[in-house]
């Protein structure tokens, strides 16, 4: 019988779980810290691993059980909102965690709360400070309070938005809720360490990789299996041979699905035999199925797939099966509803906690009673956890609350209705958890109270009300772009240079100098996408690139747009700039879901621990044909919040913009003029170097009769509408927006209003589309509103998609001639005797 391991052994610090500590006063950065020095370098585990090793992992697993236990009580007693947890899976996560080595990633999902504590990526206090939605970043610093339990993260920036090193760090990309949107991401966060292997130039960039041996661990559940991306993330892995090992988690369901409703033939592992690697061969996966009971099997499995993947970068899919949920799917319902009492039966059998344990007392590792008092040790550990987390959650609330109780209380003294106001504040003490949004309305309450008084203290309650209003707004908004020196807004301009005589090259020539130019510099630039390397792009931006900067650095891709994408923000956390190409805006709603769940909120949902600076290169605007004339604007602009915008006209400002989004660390989306390649530009002197500042739009034509506000191909038919209305008589002052997000930073257009005022905004998105945005930041933000004397006016696309033909697009979209007459009836509701309408 061996004998029960040195308490030493079986502390906290060993497992990588500990309290995080942190005084209020201490900074994220500092958290991380301590939280990295505290965490264990894991040993590969070997077939004789130690019998401490053993039991310290049982010790995670159960403990990792009782936080899910304890965490579902939280919701059920209303601590909590909602809970979800990562019951039944423990084992094959605490093996799993064997196998992480400092550098490596995590893109994973909701169940992964075992995996995360064995690598100290949370804290037991961090994990209910989540379940509490506790918005103080040092207490909960994966996401500040904004997303629900068990979504992890750990902090790549710190408070400058500077990265920290990678490669000492366990690193989990921040998770998301829908199913499945953690694979296209993954692609990304393998795929750059056989960019950081193969490419001469990374090796520099020692923070970040070493020597590529990194490895990318993904998660999913069986369900979430039937999900289109998660096919397309496996097959681009397997193509770009990239470092993923990648679980799948089988309990059988999806909520109350089984699998013959989510798989063909209800069976996951058969489908994916043809993603087997032959043997001898390096391409494929290694594919192992595993019980997620078994602990020795899981051990052995985990050891050899992390290995062929750090070492050879062959991907690998574990399908671990056999797995059960003691809780059900969530605190929202139970599972007793939907499966069979043999089911549930079998879920019991099949428990991984009390069949570990049974293992360790088969094989004579410990004896029931030492299993018992690291059971209790354990309980007591995730209760202490739970107490600290709460009280870390009600002791800032409780000050804010006494705060808004003395005002009330003062203000009571000098009110007819001061009883009133003192059970308002009586109703705030007694409150166990007086949330701010109770403040908010209490205080809000009290001020209609007071509302036809002369109360000295209405002030007062008004600025706290205030002042605590915006303090939240912040608390729950702030990181929504870059907040860093880094910031792209803050990129100065810097104007094109040309010689006396330039020479006037076709746009895509500017595009392709540019793109060289930005190659040369930066070796972390990496450009990729359909047709972007052996051909140089559809339209020839990128054309002999390839042939310069090799395979690596501009690279094709298959037709594969949600993984794109995410290939482009698992690069750019681990440090690359990926430039990813969608070849027409048309196909980018395929990639939208990873866009806007995944990469328009990285920074905002990590509360700044984050960011994935990519830059999407796309063409759109009219050309020929239904999915080649998108405009979808408005749609984009309302689903990335958080990414900037730019549209711009031609392409020396598109090479503008690369520029000073390259210099910056925000996410962006540039749409470039597809009908603008072959049109003649200036080229300029310093491709790589010019920039085009964000949200400062440009007046094309100076007028005095009438404003037009628009963007990208539209500008062209703006100045060319210009020209024939000057004949007409009309001075129209044509704005170029250039930048949908951010918009126009410094209100230059209601400047032009206050001169003309009259507006037209005109684009060739749908009605109501981006036009509609322009009209409310015009009207509502910069009160353009006051300085009108005729009716607002949009001109946009029909609400159809473009149609094919000579035709079809003069009567789909808006064209010189309607800008005029839209032009012209404008001026005539204003002069009706100097202008005629053409209709
Ligand atoms: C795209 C999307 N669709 C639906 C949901 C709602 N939902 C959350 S979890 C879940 C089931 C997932 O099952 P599975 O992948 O097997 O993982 P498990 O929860 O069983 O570990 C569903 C349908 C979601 N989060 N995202």
């Amino acid at each position: 019988m061996t004998t029960l391991l040195e308490p030493k052994l079986l502390s906290a610090n060993l497992l990588g779980v500990r309290q995080s500590g942190a005084s209020p006063d201490t900074s994220v950065d500092e958290v991380a810290e301590r939280q990295r020095a505290s965490v264990p370098h894991r040993i590969a585990i070997r077939p004789q691993h130690s019998t401490n090793e053993i039991l310290a992992d049982y010790r995670l697993a159960f403990l990792s059980r009782q936080a899910s236990l304890v965490g579902r009580r939280e919701v059920m007693s209303g601590h909590a909102k909602f809970g979800i947890f990562g019951g039944g899976k423990e084992v094959a996560q605490i093996t799993m965690a064997k196998f992480f080595r400092p550098g490596d990633f995590r893109a994973g999902y909701y169940r992964d709360q075992t995996l995360a504590l064995a690598l100290g990526m949370t804290t037991l206090s961090e994990f209910f400070a989540q379940l509490y939605a506790n918005p103080d970043p040092h207490e909960e610093p994966a996401s500040g309070g904004r997303s629900m339990n068990a979504h992890f993260a750990t902090r790549f920036i710190d408070e400058q938005g500077h990265w920290k090193s990678q490669v000492e760090r366990y690193n989990s990309s921040a998770d998301v809720s829908p199913t499945a949107g953690q694979m296209p991401r993954l692609v990304g966060l393998a795929y750059a360490s056989r960019l950081y292997r193969q490419v001469e130039e990374l090796k520099q960039f020692a923070d970040f990789s070493h020597n590529g041996d990194e490895v990318a661990f993904g998660t999913i559940g069986n369900a979430s299996t039937a999900e289109g991306v998660f096919w397309e993330s496996i097959n681009a892995i397997g193509v770009l041979q990239a470092p993923a090992v990648i679980s799948i988690y089988d309990d059988g369901y999806g909520i109350s699905v089984p699998n013959d409703y989510q798989l063909t033939k209800g069976n996951l592992s058969a489908l994916l035999e043809g993603f087997r690697r032959e043997p001898g061969s390096d391409k494929g996966f290694d594919i192992y199925t595993v019980p997620g009971w078994d602990y020795a099997r899981l051990v052995k499995t985990y050891r050899r797939a992390a290995h062929n993947a750090r070492t050879r970068h062959i991907p690998a899919l574990v399908h671990v099966t056999e797995m059960m949920q003691p809780q059900g799917h969530s605190t929202s319902g139970s599972h007793e509803r939907y499966k069979s009492e043999d089911r549930l039966k079998w879920e019991a059998d099949h428990d991984p906690i009390p069949r570990m344990r049974a293992w360790i007392l088969d094989n004579g590792i410990a004896t029931a009673a030492e299993l018992d008092e690291l059971e209790a040790e354990a309980k007591a550990e995730v209760q202490a956890a739970r107490d600290r987390a709460w009280n870390a959650l009600l002791s800032p609330l409780h000050a804010e609350a006494n705060q808004l109780c003395d005002l009330l209380e003062q203000a009571a003294l000098y009110s007819h209705r001061g009883e009133e106001l003192n059970a308002l504040s009586e109703a705030l003490q007694k409150a166990e958890k007086p949330e701010r949004r109770m403040m908010l309305t209490t205080v809000r309450k009290a001020l209609t109270i007071i509302y036809d008084e002369e109360n000295p203290f209405w002030d007062d309650l008004v600025r706290w009300k205030q002042g605590r209003i915006e303090e939240n707004r912040r608390r729950y908004g702030a990181f929504l772009t870059s907040e860093s020196e880094r910031a792209a807004v803050k990129v100065p301009r810097v104007a094109p240079v040309y010689p006396e005589r330039p020479r006037m090259a076709r746009g895509f020539e500017i595009l392709q100098a540019n793109f060289d130019a930005l190659l040369a510099k930066d070796p972390r630039v990496i450009i990729f996408g359909e047709d972007s390397g052996y051909l140089g792009g559809v339209n020839q931006g990128l054309a002999g690139l390839q042939a310069k900067y090799g395979t690596l650095r501009v690279s094709d891709t298959g037709i594969r747009e949600a993984t794109i994408i995410g290939q482009a923000i698992g690069m750019a956390m681990r440090g690359l700039r990926p430039i990813a190409e969608i070849q027409y805006i048309d196909y980018i709603l395929y990639a939208l879901a990873t866009l806007s769940d995944d990469l328009a909120t990285v920074q905002w949902r990590s509360a700044g621990g984050q960011k994935a600076p990519v830059i999407v290169r796309t063409r759109g605007h009219r050309l020929e044909g239904v999915w080649h004339s998108g405009s979808p604007m408005g749609g984009l602009l309302h689903f990335l919040r958080g990414m900037h915008f730019l549209v711009p006209r031609n392409m020396t400002q598109a090479a503008g913009f690369y520029n000073t989004l390259m210099q910056g660390d925000d996410p962006a989306l540039v749409v470039e003029v597809l009908n603008g390649y072959r049109l003649k530009e200036a080229m300029p002197e310093n491709p790589g170097e010019f920039t085009v500042p964000l949200g400062v739009p440009e007046i094309l034509r100076e007028g005095e009769d009438a404003t037009l506000v628009t963007y990208g191909a539209m500008c062209r038919i703006a100045m060319n509408a210009a020209e024939t209305l000057a004949d007409l008589g009309v001075s129209l002052e044509v704005i170029d927006v250039q930048s949908l997000l951010p918009f126009d930073r410094h209100h230059m257009i209601v400047e032009s209003l206050k001169k003309t005022g009259r507006l037209i905004i005109a684009d060739e998105d749908v009605p109501g589309g981006a036009s509609a945005y322009i009209l409310r930041e015009v009207m509502e933000k910069q009160h353009g509103y006051y300085w009108l004397d005729a009716e607002p006016r949009t001109l946009t696309s029909q609400p159809h998609r473009p149609a094919y033909g000579n035709d079809g697009d003069y009567f789909s979209k808006p064209n010189v001639e309607d800008v005029i007459d839209v032009v012209l009836e404008v001026m005539h509701e204003a002069e009706p005797a100097r202008f005629k309408t053409m209709r």
